[in-house]
């Protein structure tokens, strides 16, 4: 009471009067909505009143932090200054005239609470799935996803981000180092007496959980087991910093089948555990792959990449030394059940894709493997590799297991992703 008293004795008394914000959502009549940790300064005499903001902060509110550069979540916190959409175009200010008849512009009732203001930032107002904002064309105003990249999650994985891309353009099959796939997992089975062979590809999802196909995973004889490299470029390699992992669980889908040609529900979840009792954890050579949205597909004809250490010609025995990477692109479900493709042997828990020219595709050993797509930015697991007649054969193209169908399945087992 007494600190009160002395404190309103010295701002009668002082020209400006300093009152300090209590939280970033109460505001009363004596203070200028400042948020942050801002300071109210009303300069009594002149009827004016400002924010004095911390360092980083700026904005009539203290609403905008220039040091965010990535956001987190789903964006809705975002603060930062990106202010281009995905195609690099600028976005309009939120009090723009153009957006006068949107619902979210500087003029909404909660605009400072949702970042809304005289700027033109990327938000998320409305619990979207990143950052956005208006962009102009012509003279209406469209929303557009925001390009800002998504903050390190807190074991530090970004999914689907590549450590390097190659400069040149992969057409057919060709050798790719680890980082350009770094969500790729190499699954060798151990047999009885120490030996071991390599089995299956697979792909991080999350950092203890990798997928493959379920027709990977026949019962094993006692004494044996699987157990999987990520980071691993070359096959059989033990030097070049991979990481081995054992497999604490796997769980095959309990409606995996195998019909004429196709194989039905075919994937599988592997819980991995390093020699030290850890999970995976992100590098240059190890990075999770995004799961797709539920039922969102890729547009047919995306240049998607399928990755393997399988056969690079049908009739191979031995597999390549150096993992391989494919361009395909994925095929209609009415094109691929086409009788002359697979008929009704294709059902719409797959995804079909191959080669335009039908001159690289998906080879025994690949199965498992991930068939990855751009999206936003990033790669985005589309399929995981089945089965398929022959390989890179006119009108017989790669199928695989659609994840976007899958997802509940993986979720019920992994937990939140
Ligand atoms: C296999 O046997 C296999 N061309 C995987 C994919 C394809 C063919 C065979 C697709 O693992």
């Amino acid at each position: 009471m007494r600190v009160l008293l002395v404190s309103l004795l010295l701002c009668v008394l002082a020209l400006g009067c300093r009152a300090r914000r209590k939280s970033a959502h109460e505001s009363d009549s004596s203070d200028c909505g400042c948020l942050n940790n801002g300071v109210c300064i009303s300069y009594k005499y002149f009827k004016i009143r400002r924010c004095s903001c911390p360092e980083n902060f700026i904005g009539e509110h203290c609403e905008t932090d220039i040091s965010q550069k990535c956001y987190e979540g789903n964006g809705h916190s975002y603060r930062g200054m990106a202010s281009r959409d995905i195609r690099d175009k600028t976005c309009l200010k939120w009090n723009s005239p153009l957006l006068a008849s949107q619902k979210y512009n500087a003029n909404h009732p909660d605009a400072i609470q949702l970042g809304l203001g005289k700027h033109n930032y990327c938000r998320n107002p409305d619990n979207r799935k990143r950052p956005w904002c208006f962009v102009q064309v012509g003279r209406r105003a469209y929303m557009q996803d925001c390009k800002v990249p998504q903050c390190p999650t807190e074991q530090g994985f970004q999914c689907g981000h590549k450590s390097m891309t190659p400069r040149f353009k992969i057409v057919g099959g060709n050798r790719t180092p680890i980082e350009n796939q770094p969500w790729f997992a190499a699954i060798y089975r151990r047999h009885l007496g120490g030996s071991s062979s390599f089995n299956c590809g697979g792909a991080l999802i999350s950092s203890c959980w990798v997928i493959s196909a379920a027709h990977c995973f026949p019962k094993l004889k006692m004494g044996e087991s699987y157990f999987l490299y990520l980071g691993q470029s070359k096959l059989n390699s033990e030097t070049l910093g991979e990481t081995r992992f054992e497999i604490e669980e796997l769980i095959l889908h309990e409606n995996f089948s195998t019909g004429a040609i196709a194989y039905h529900n075919d994937i599988a979840l592997l819980k991995i555990r390093s020699r030290t009792g850890k999970c995976a954890e992100p590098s240059r050579t190890v990075q999770t792959i995004c799961l797709p949205p539920a039922y969102g597909d890729v547009p047919i004809g995306s240049e998607c990449e399928v990755t393997g250490f399988g056969f690079e010609e049908q009739n191979d025995y031995i597999y390549p030394e150096y993992l391989k990477m494919a361009v395909v692109r994925p095929i209609s479900y009415r094109e691929c059940r086409q009788p002359h493709y697979y008929g009704s042997e294709v059902t719409p828990q797959m995804v079909c894709a191959a080669h335009p020219e039908w001159t690289s595709d998906a080879c025994q050993g690949d199965s498992g493997g991930p068939l990855v797509c751009p999206t936003d930015g990033r790669m985005t697991l589309v399929g995981v590799v089945s089965w398929g007649l022959g390989c890179a054969e006119k009108n017989k193209p790669g199928v695989y297991a659609r994840v976007s169908h899958f997802l509940p399945w993986i979720r019920a087992h992994t937990g939140p992703i």
